[in-house]
């Protein structure tokens, strides 16, 4: 049960401080094994590789609009290794990690911010993951029906969605949050509260002071960890899943982090917030005490971290070449994706079009 975890502001679960050691509270929680630690960390590590050279490609005019995950790869990281493979999992668009270890490849997620809309288009039944959703809080409301499907098919399966901290103050998330709260369906939402929505502060955003105290007026229980820690973040999912697999009972996370980067690669945040108030959080960084951890309890030496990071570099360069060469979208795909079915009136359209020259498609 969550009630384990404290909600009352100031008591923010910590497993793995940012000296890289296991807090008191650790003997109290699931924890990873060594071989999910390492999984995790190769993971969190491409995903790293992979924001900074898609906003890099972006400076060189290879990549359009992207938003980075730097600083929260352990909020998708730890909660989805604490599903089964099974689980649904409805993304937000900053959860890169957690997709790659699902088995999305990389080259996939580059097309899809690349524009292309054929990175949405994937097997949602294989991986169990829904595609990347931008409409601020609509993804809550489909891991809700998910979730419902799944109990009245009597599965044991649990769904998870993310949402940022400026996307709960969006009605579909308070809707998604009740229907489940009163329906009673097997579902987890994250709040990756980074602290920001591109120049909006949480403090502007909303009175509450907890964002996982928004659960109370849905009836559900609500618990907020620090993001920047896997151990934590992974021990709250773990156990939400438990009770939702078990009792059908949804429940709140709040994986408090912070966003590193701009929000996308057409921000700068320099306009809105100082250096100053940057700096705590990069020693804080998900990745530096992951890494600490592992040398520390000599789960990898310096030499293997690096020759990690050499290999995933590459990987990380030809998947991009690779969505880089793909087709490029077609205006027929507006039409082709829409519906599972295409209504008359569709069809009709896209003969006009159609007669108006076929290049064109
Ligand atoms: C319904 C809707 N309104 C507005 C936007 C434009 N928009 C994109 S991201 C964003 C800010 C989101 O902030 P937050 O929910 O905190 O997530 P973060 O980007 O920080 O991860 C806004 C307003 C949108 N995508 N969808």
């Amino acid at each position: 049960m969550l009630t384990k975890v404290k909600t009352k502001a100031g008591h923010r679960l910590q497993i793995l401080n940012e000296e890289g050691e296991l807090t008191a509270e650790a003997k109290n929680y699931p924890m990873m094994s060594n071989d999910q630690i390492l999984e995790s960390f190769k993971y969190m590590q491409m995903s790293r590789i992979a924001d900074e050279w898609a906003v890099s490609l972006n400076r060189q005019g290879r990549m359009p609009t992207y938003a980075p995950n730097k600083g929260q790869e352990a909020n998708s990281m730890g909660s989805f290794m604490a599903l089964r493979k099974d689980d649904w999992v409805v993304p937000a668009f900053r959860e890169m990690a957690g997709m790659l270890q699902r088995g999305l490849p990389l080259s996939q997620l580059y097309l899809y911010w690349l524009g292309n809309e054929m990175g949405s288009c994937y097997d949602v039944e294989k991986f169990h993951m829904l595609p990347i959703a931008v409409p601020l809080s609509s993804q809550t409301l489909h891991a809700v029906g998910l979730s419902f499907a799944d109990k009245y098919k009597k599965t044991d399966r649990v769904s998870l969605t993310f949402i940022g901290d400026g996307a709960t103050s969006e009605g579909d998330f308070y809707e998604a949050m009740n229907f489940a709260g009163a329906w009673k369906t097997p579902t987890i939402f994250f709040i990756q509260n980074n602290q920001w929505a591109i120049s909006t502060p949480t403090s502007q955003q909303t009175a509450v002071k907890v964002l996982a105290d928004k659960a109370v007026a849905a009836g559900i229980e609500g618990v907020q960890v620090d993001g920047n820690d896997l151990f934590a973040v992974y021990a709250a999912t773990k156990l939400a899943a438990d009770n939702a697999r078990k009792n059908n009972v949804p429940s709140l996370i709040e994986g408090f982090t912070y966003r590193l980067g701009a929000h996308t690669t057409a921000d700068d945040p320099t306009r809105y917030r100082e250096e100053k108030d940057v700096l705590p959080w990069i020693a804080k960084d998900p990745l530096i005490r992951l890494e600490k951890y592992i040398l520390n309890n000599h789960l990898m030496t310096s030499d293997e971290i690096e020759s990690l990071r050499l290999e995933l570099t590459k990987s990380v360069k030809a998947a991009f070449n690779k969505a880089e060469a793909h087709d490029a979208p077609t205006l027929l795909d507006t039409f082709q994706y829409t519906y599972k079915e295409m209504p008359e009136l569709l069809k009709e359209q896209m003969e006009l079009i159609g007669q108006n020259g076929k290049e064109e498609l």
